[in-house]
């Protein structure tokens, strides 16, 4: 019997070595330590034996068990290992990669255009701010020095909800908003890209329209800092051949207010139909923030000074894709927005 159980153990022994994944060790286990393996069958085959040599043999039986159960557990994690390793040499992510592009589908050309302006300011260490769609009377005019009789009031043809609410006619009731957010005198550096309702239309008017606006306050910010940013932004856009020239205008948030003009990008200012033969085109509307608007939005204007622009996304569309008419931003024709990558 003794010769019995060291074959058996030999056997087990060679064939544990050579098990070369996590299921033959498992069936190897059943078949040697299993209820129907050979060790119980010796056991049971016991009662033959001397009362002298039965715990002896016994002794030996449990000797085998515990080896064999040993080198299991160590060829187990051995094994186990391997597999892990093998995972990770093949099932490597690269998560640097960029994430994959659904193929179907075409940007629209506002947001296509909405993408550039954000990324161009975003290098200039612009952050990006949102606002609500209805916005209050407060933020849409009181806080940007347009109180309840100001003129400019009726100029924009506003849709109102109620006394109250309304649809926002800019998005610089987001700029408000920020200034309020911080901490007096924070500096700030942002613009605040979205949708703008004016009740307005025709050939040139569209009641639903896009806007971005933008703010730097700062201490010592001035009009050549307006200039620099806005022509390294229009270089950026319309490309570094663009003439840029200001003019003297007025808006109620701004003072001194200017109207920033670009060589015409369609006759390259030689004058067209497009530029009505002057040879520039009205871009965007900027100055330089009123003491009042920063006063009304915890600013100390004798401390901080900024500057602030506005520009309609369409027209900048319209004149980057040689778009001639502002209705077909919004018709929804495939045969369109299928033009632009
Ligand atoms: C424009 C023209 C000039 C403007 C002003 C502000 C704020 F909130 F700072 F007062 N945001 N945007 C501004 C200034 C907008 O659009 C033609």
């Amino acid at each position: 019997m003794r010769e019995e159980l060291e074959a058996l153990r030999k056997q087990a022994v060679e064939l544990l070595d050579a098990a070369a994944d996590l299921d033959g060790l498992r069936e190897l286990k059943i078949k040697y330590l299993g209820k129907k393996g050979p060790m119980t069958e010796i056991l049971r085959g016991m009662g033959k034996l001397s009362a002298e040599e039965r715990p002896r043999i016994g002794q030996i039986v449990n000797d085998i068990k515990s080896e064999l159960t040993g080198i299991i557990e160590k060829k187990t994690e051995e094994l186990e290992a391997k597999a892990l390793e093998y995972k990770l040499a093949h099932e490597k992510v690269d998560i640097t990669l960029p994430g994959r592009q659904p193929a179907h589908g075409h940007l629209h050309p506002i947001t296509l255009t909405l993408r550039e302006i954000k990324k161009i300011f975003m290098r200039m260490g612009f952050d990006v701010k949102e606002g609500p769609e209805i916005e209050n009377d407060y933020f849409n005019f009181e806080a940007l020095n347009l109180p309840k009789d100001h003129p400019a009031r009726d100029m924009q043809d506003t849709f109102y909800i109620t006394n109250e609410y309304l649809l926002r006619t800019q998005t610089s009731p987001i700029q408000a908003r920020t200034m309020q957010s911080l901490e007096p005198n924070t500096p700030i550096r942002m613009i605040a890209p979205g949708t703008v309702y004016r009740c307005d239309y025709d050939a040139t008017h569209s009641p639903m329209f896009h806007q971005v606006e933008g703010l730097v306050v700062d201490k010592n910010i001035s009009l050549a800092d307006l200039k620099g940013t806005l022509e390294l932004f229009l270089k950026e856009i319309f490309g570094s051949s663009v003439k840029v020239r200001l003019r003297p205008s007025y808006f109620p948030f701004t003072e001194p207010s200017v109207e920033v003009d670009i060589s015409c990008v369609i006759c390259g200012g030689k004058g067209c139909r497009v530029c009505k033969n002057s040879g520039w085109l009205e871009i965007l509307g900027s100055g330089m923030v009123h003491p009042n608007v920063l006063r009304m939005s915890g600013y100390d204007p004798d401390l901080m000074t900024g500057f602030a622009f506005g520009m309609g996304v369409e027209r900048i569309a319209m004149l980057k894709y040689g778009i001639d008419d502002l209705r077909l931003f919004f018709e929804n024709d495939l045969r369109f927005v299928h033009q632009f990558r």
